[in-house]
């Protein structure tokens, strides 16, 4: 097929049977001569509105690939973002039911809570600073739909950047009460430390990170929404989720999330 015939609503029900399913689908591009960019990310917007569509509603967006850790890991080269539905936001502290994903991984997250709209372009770090509620720890449920979770950029945006679940923290800061780029997050699998970090691994600034997404957004008239979370992407490389697996991220004036796999 080629990449002018790609059927962007097609491909959306496709990943979202294998996501309904908890099955593995072959990859996009294993498939079709190429997918553009723009055309992954139609895919992702076409699948957004099949969720949006059940009734589920946008809680906020994230940001992948943001540091050289998960770049590596997925064999990668550039940030990407995705969207995140209500019903995928977790409490702090929990059980994740493994029985509706299909390989879930998990990765610490520094999450931003906006008070107010921010709309590109032009968007700095100090914009992002005045139109931050709060910032709060996480930790993200990312779950492929591809085979063996492996993939390409364009597979990876169209399948809403693995998007799965998120916990959310509860000891939130104001913006500016902690230098983010020194604020620590030690992650542990099972109380065995798995991988530190700082904030500045997410492109050297967080903020500079959502500034990003707003800019990026901004040029095709799409904005960040008061009310939403704004995850910057993990500054650690992700780890299986199995029943039983305790995955703790604990953050310097963040407290800490941890959720078990049941
Ligand atoms: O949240 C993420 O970093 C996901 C980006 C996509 C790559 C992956 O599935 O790890
Ligand atoms: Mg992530």
């Amino acid at each position: 097929m080629a990449a002018s015939e790609i059927d962007h609503a097609d491909w959306a029900a496709y990943l979202l049977a294998g996501a309904d399913e908890r099955r593995e689908v072959q990859a996009i591009t294993k498939q079709i001569d190429a997918l553009p960019i723009d055309d992954a990310y139609a895919i992702q917007a076409a699948l957004l509105e099949l969720m949006l569509g059940r009734g589920d509603t946008l809680a906020g967006a994230k940001l992948g690939l943001t540091s050289a850790a998960k770049q590596e890991q997925m064999g990668v080269d550039e940030p990407v973002y995705g969207w995140v539905p209500a019903a995928s936001v977790l409490p702090a502290t929990g059980d994740v039911a493994l029985d509706g994903l299909i390989h879930p991984r998990v990765e610490p997250e520094l999450v931003f809570r906006l008070g107010s709209d921010l709309a590109g372009p032009g968007v700095t770090v100090a914009d992002v600073f005045d139109a931050t509620a709060e910032i709060v720890g996480g930790i993200e449920v990312i779950d492929s739909r591809y085979e063996a979770f492996s993939f390409t950029l364009p597979d990876v945006i169209a399948d809403n950047t693995s998007a799965a679940r998120v916990a959310i923290g509860t000891d939130g800061i104001a913006p500016g009460e902690a230098d983010l780029t020194t604020l620590g997050c030690v992650f542990e699998i099972d109380g065995a430390v798995t991988g530190t970090a700082t904030g500045a691994a997410l492109l050297g600034d967080p903020a500079a990170c959502v500034a990003m997404l707003a800019n990026h957004l901004g040029k095709h008239g799409q904005k960040l929404e008061a009310g939403w979370i704004v995850m910057a992407g993990a500054a650690t490389d992700a780890r299986p989720l199995g029943v039983g697996t305790v995955a703790t991220a604990r953050y310097s004036h963040l407290g800490s999330v941890t959720v078990q796999g049941v």
